[in-house]
């Protein structure tokens, strides 16, 4: 598929995805999720890719989906036509995502940085959902994701006020992981993501999937899906290797089995 609308390399274990639609600010258009669809699904089956990092420029993340796309939609549109199902394709991807964000970050745009599994900020960053001042609601996790990551009551404020809200809030509410200067983001971005790339892959996504699930289980059910991950462990090398390099006082060397 020819790449239009994001930049895509892999180095290192590392692929980096870049949303690519400066005129439009990286609005989420049909196309450019076909085509994150299309790079997620190569990156699911190459082994040498450890981690994903998903990121803007250095003035917009995204500004939410493609507002000139849905503007004459109707709900019959929408009825004959599963527009969230493609946007999936994100939450559902097994290996870690690091979403490296710098401005804007709005309606489409957090709730794809809200289904990556850590978000870096900027400190120019700025996040809302302001689907409310166009008349519709978030409908990629915004009224979901947003209250698990922040909390009920400024989850209702951001999406019944559409306010955005700074970098330094998102870390406050617990949205984002860190804050870093613009200057940084990359560099740092990268620094977590090799720290990551170098732990045992089948373990990064046994890990990843016991926190996921937590966000959709009850408490009792997630202690015994992390049980079982848990146990699974033990049936890869790689995890003898991690406790038998530690006890030999070495670097783990693991073989992703
Ligand atoms: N869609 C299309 N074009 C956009 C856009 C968007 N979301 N955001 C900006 N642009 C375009 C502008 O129209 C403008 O184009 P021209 O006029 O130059 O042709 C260009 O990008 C530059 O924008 P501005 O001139 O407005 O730039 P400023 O720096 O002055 O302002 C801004 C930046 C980010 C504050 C402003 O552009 C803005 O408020 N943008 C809209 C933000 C917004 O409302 N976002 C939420 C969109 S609704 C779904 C999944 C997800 C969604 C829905 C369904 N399913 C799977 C079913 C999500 C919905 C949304 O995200």
């Amino acid at each position: 598929m020819e790449l239009k609308n994001i930049i895509f390399n892999k180095s290192n274990k590392i692929a980096t995805i870049t949303l690519n639609r400066p005129k439009y600010l990286n609005a989420l258009c049909e196309q450019l999720i076909k085509e994150l669809n299309y790079v997620l699904d190569l990156l699911s089956k190459d082994d040498a890719i450890h981690v994903v990092i998903i990121k803007g420029s250095n003035k917009v993340f995204a500004a939410g989906a493609d507002i000139y796309e849905m503007k004459d939609l109707k709900l019959i549109s929408h009825i004959k036509k599963d527009f969230i199902k493609p946007w999936e394709s994100i939450s559902n991807f097994k290996k870690p995502i690091i979403a490296s964000v710098a401005g804007y970050a709005l309606g489409g745009g957090c709730e794809i940085a809200m289904m990556c599994d850590i978000i870096i900020a900027a400190n120019n960053a700025q996040f809302g959902q302001p689907e409310i001042n166009l008349g519709t609601i978030p409908a990629a996790g915004g009224t979901q994701r947003l209250v698990k990551a922040v909390g009920k009551s400024k989850a209702m404020e951001l999406v019944l006020s559409g306010d955005m809200i700074s970098a330094e809030d998102a870390l406050n509410y617990g949205l984002v992981s860190k804050v870093v200067p613009l200057e940084d983001l990359e560099v740092q971005t990268a620094n977590l993501a090799k720290n990551i790339a170098n732990k045992s892959l089948p373990i990064l996504i046994l890990a990843k999937e016991a926190i996921s699930r937590s966000f959709e289980s009850t408490l009792s059910e997630g202690m015994i899906n992390e049980r079982r991950l848990f146990q699974s462990t033990f049936e890869l090398e790689d995890r003898k290797e991690g406790m038998t390099a530690f006890l030999e006082k070495r670097s783990p060397k693991f073989k992703n089995c």
